[in-house]
């Protein structure tokens, strides 16, 4: 999950100074990245270091990633003429991906054989952002324009998706196996507007990873009203964050879809005994499903302790 790497010494040395941005466009500062909590925890994959915003800012679109807040824009998207003004470039090109291929590559190599998974920002999670200009509570400057605004939410929600279909799909021909689509914030809707106005640019997305033959993950917090309308986007299996019991998400799911989750991170800080039984809890609960991929339900805290990290993950291998 996103900032794993931020609880690990090894990971703020070999960042130093460098931005995020700068990182995740660096291929072989990337790769590295990428491989460190694998060689400390000894997970079964990784996910590949980068940032939802990456592909925006490969396009040209002017944003910055300040440390402790998350992705800045210059210029938040508002109106028609914003959109216009932000889609007349178009989803980066291959050749404006190529940091991002170049990065997966050299990760696949290093992990010589650990499976790797790229991910992308969903088109909702990805206006989010843009209409806001940054990071935001409810969403609502995206919640506005969807209804003030239908014409330009539809060429923002194409463009977005775009974007996002050319950043998986840049990952998936360097050699990622499988991906991950992020919707973090899409618990901010109501279903009905989650299908009418977002569920199809999702499916776009969702379709272009499946058209080069990779399995995909659809991950947002505070979903669980939508964990079935996720489903129905496309997703092969669905990511549960920590507030729904995997038991609960699974008949939600009709029972014959593999679930994500659902470890809460608040409990990475409790006693071990504590962490110990939510860990059993959530792998007992997951057996009702017809697979289940053990993670948490969101981010790794930064301030996490890096051996609870890899003595949970011997747990979860041992049961
Ligand atoms: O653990 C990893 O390093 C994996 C790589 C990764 C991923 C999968 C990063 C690195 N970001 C992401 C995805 C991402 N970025 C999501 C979707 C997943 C999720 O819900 O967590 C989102 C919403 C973002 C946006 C973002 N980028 C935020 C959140 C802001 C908010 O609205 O609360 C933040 C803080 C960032 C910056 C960022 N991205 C990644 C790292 C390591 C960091 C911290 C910056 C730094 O280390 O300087």
């Amino acid at each position: 999950m996103r900032q794993a790497g931020r609880s690990l010494p090894e990971y703020r040395q070999v960042r130093g100074q460098t931005t995020m941005l700068q990182a995740c466009l660096d291929p072989d500062l990337a790769a590295e990245i990428t491989c460190q909590p694998v060689r400390r925890h000894g997970v079964d994959a990784a996910i590949f270091f980068s940032d939802i915003v990456v592909p925006l800012a490969l396009a040209g679109v002017e944003v910055t990633i300040e440390p402790g807040v998350g992705p800045v824009f210059a210029r938040p998207v508002r109106t028609v003429a914003d959109v216009a003004a932000l889609t007349h470039t178009g989803p980066p090109d291959d050749e404006a991906l190529a940091p991002v291929a170049a990065g997966v590559r050299e990760a696949v190599a290093r992990l010589a054989g650990t499976p790797l998974i790229g991910f992308a920002g969903a088109p909702f999670t990805l206006a989010a952002y843009l209409a806001q200009g940054r990071a935001s509570r409810d969403h609502l400057a995206a919640r506005r324009l969807m209804h003030t605004d239908p014409a330009a939410w539809a060429a923002l929600m194409e463009y977005t998706a775009a974007v996002s279909a050319a950043f998986l799909v840049a990952q998936i021909r360097a050699g990622a196996v499988a991906v991950q689509l992020f919707d973090s914030w899409v618990g901010s809707l109501r279903e009905a507007d989650y299908r009418a106005h977002v569920l199809p640019a999702s499916a776009k997305v969702l379709a272009a990873a499946k058209a080069e033959g990779v399995p995909t993950i659809h991950f947002g917090t505070g979903t669980g009203e939508l964990l079935a309308a996720l489903h129905d986007a496309g997703a092969d299996v669905v990511g549960v964050d920590h507030r729904v019991g995997l038991d609960v998400a699974v008949q939600r799911l009709g029972g014959t879809t593999p679930v994500q989750g659902n470890i809460d991170p608040a409990l990475l800080a409790a006693p071990w005994p504590v962490l110990e039984a939510h860990v059993r809890d959530v792998v007992d609960r997951g057996r009702a499903a017809p697979g289940h991929v053990v993670n948490l339900g969101h981010g790794v805290p930064p301030d996490t302790d890096p051996d609870v990290l890899t003595r949970l993950v011997r747990l979860v291998h041992s049961l």
